[in-house]
């Protein structure tokens, strides 16, 4: 986490950063950050590309924020507004301090999965 900011009370130092979670589309991205936060912030569907833009939530624990952010789908995008999302989703891991690449334990690491992490070489970020 890169971010400290100064400490609230008597409570000491608070620390915050930004995650971003990434992963083929369907992966279970939004599942994630809805249960991470605690609410439901992110739609989740069954459908693939329903998360069109960036969704933040903030996990709070003990003197810790930190600040989820999901990410549409990535995927080999053809039309203009396909390859807008995908974007977006890069956009969001270049932001976050952290990318956090989710992967289906059904599909494993092959197709957009794969492209992925071959992708993620030139993200300067720490990577889990
Ligand atoms: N079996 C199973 N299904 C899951 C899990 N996580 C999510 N799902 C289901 O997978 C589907 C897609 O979940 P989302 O969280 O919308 O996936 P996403 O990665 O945000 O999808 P996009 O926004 O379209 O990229 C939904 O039907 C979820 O209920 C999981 O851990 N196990
Ligand atoms: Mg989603």
């Amino acid at each position: 986490m890169s971010e400290d900011v100064p400490a609230a009370g008597a409570q000491g130092e608070t620390r915050s950063g930004f995650v971003a979670l990434i992963g083929a589309p369907n992966a279970g991205k939004s599942t994630l950050l809805n249960q991470l936060v605690g609410a439901k912030v992110s739609i989740v569907t069954h459908k693939v590309q329903t998360t069109r833009a960036i969704v933040r939530g903030i996990a709070t624990h003990e003197n810790a924020q930190i600040v989820f952010i999901d990410t549409p789908g990535i995927f080999n995008p053809r039309r203009t507004l396909d390859r807008a999302m995908v974007t977006t989703a890069w956009g969001g891991a270049k932001d976050a301090d952290i990318v956090a690449l989710l992967i289906d334990a059904e599909r494993g690491i092959k197709g957009d999965a794969a492209a992925i992490l071959e992708k993620l070489r030139d993200v300067a970020q720490p990577k889990s």
